[in-house]
């Protein structure tokens, strides 16, 4: 009979991942669903087997580092599949293993992608404040005109499985596939997508109508997209993000859009999340989400169901499926 890992998770999930991680392990749920201050994560981080953060957690060296000197923590099993938050060098030295949930957020994401897609050069932003607002004076030949998506060339940084899950969605609105991607697709599957790789990102920036960023934040991506680039793209040219707003320099982004270097931009995620620059506010060209990519019910429970499974493989002594880093190697 093994005993039960301490597991302490960062913030509340659903109830029925909650209750499950009850049932399996010693869990200790942080009630508040307050982001824990970086004190209260490595008090977390000495006395637990297991810990579950999320994006909102800055698992950094002093908390790998409080972890090792009590030597309890194995295993991180972030809940989400991006570990920009989680110190990967720092985890390695402590020999902690970390995990996260590839999968089972890819579709909720790109549907996000795609409606930011969708909402942008046809304003949806606009059109929706403008009904609220009690501003709308009725249908006009020339009223909210935006731009066709339908024709367009999309170009997707980082063709992964979002990314790709992306391109599939685009082609069936009539856009046209363009990717820049350290590694180029198998040849059947870039003609099964009719994608075209570019692999100079600035020559393929320089071409496309329409920008999605489906990239990790690593800090190779950190400011991927800065002034220079920002310079390189056609005025018409929107931006989606729905990664992680550190790979797009944020105030470049904000000058970009106010010297209409280009048309608009789709944010799901912000360089300093929650704060948003307050001249994105003001910018008509813009929509902006807080950070719901993968904020549906069952991609959450998914998700949950994913972080379990990791602890319980580990348990037992096996390697856990979604592994990020091996913190025995
Ligand atoms: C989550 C995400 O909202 O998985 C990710 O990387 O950004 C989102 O799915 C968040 O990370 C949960 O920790």
């Amino acid at each position: 009979n093994t005993p039960r890992p301490k597991v302490i998770v960062t913030r509340r999930l659903p109830q029925a991942v909650e209750t499950r991680m009850a049932e399996l392990f010693d869990v200790e749920l942080n009630l508040t669903d307050t982001p824990f201050s970086q004190e209260q994560l490595a008090d977390a981080a000495r006395r637990c087997d297991v810990l579950v953060p999320t994006v909102t957690d800055h698992v950094d060296a002093a908390v790998f580092a409080a972890a090792a000197e009590a030597g309890r923590l194995k295993l991180c099993a972030n809940f989400g599949v991006g570990v920009d938050h989680i110190d990967l060098h720092a985890a390695r030295v402590a020999k902690v293993t970390v995990t996260n949930t590839p999968g089972v957020l890819t579709d909720d994401t790109a549907d996000m992608v795609m409606a930011l897609i969708l909402s942008v050069p046809r304003r949806l932003g606009e059109g929706e404040k403008l009904v609220r607002q009690g501003n709308w004076a009725g249908w006009s030949p020339t009223g909210m005109l935006g731009h066709r998506i339908t024709g367009k060339r999309l170009g997707i940084i980082g063709m992964g499985r979002i990314g790709s899950a992306v391109a599939r969605r685009a082609r069936a609105f009539g856009l046209t596939v363009h990717y820049h991607n350290r590694t180029r697709l198998p040849p059947s599957i870039e003609a099964e997508m009719e994608a075209t790789w570019w692999a100079d990102l600035d020559a393929m920036l320089a071409r496309v109508d329409i920008i999605s960023i489906n990239c990790p934040h690593t800090p190779d991506t950190h400011h991927l997209i800065d002034a220079r680039r920002f310079a390189l793209m056609q005025k018409s040219a929107y931006i989606i993000n729905a990664a992680r707003g550190e790979i797009v320099d944020e105030n470049a982004l904000c000058e970009a859009l106010a010297k209409g270097q280009i048309a608009g931009a789709g944010l799901d995620v912000f360089e300093h999340e929650p704060a948003v620059d307050p001249r994105l506010l003001d910018l008509p060209g813009v929509v902006l989400l807080p950070h719901m990519g993968s904020a549906t019910f069952e991609g959450r429970q998914a998700m949950g169901e994913k972080v379990i499974a990791n602890i319980r493989v580990w348990v037992d002594g096996h390697r856990p499926p979604d592994i990020v880093l091996e913190g025995w190697a």
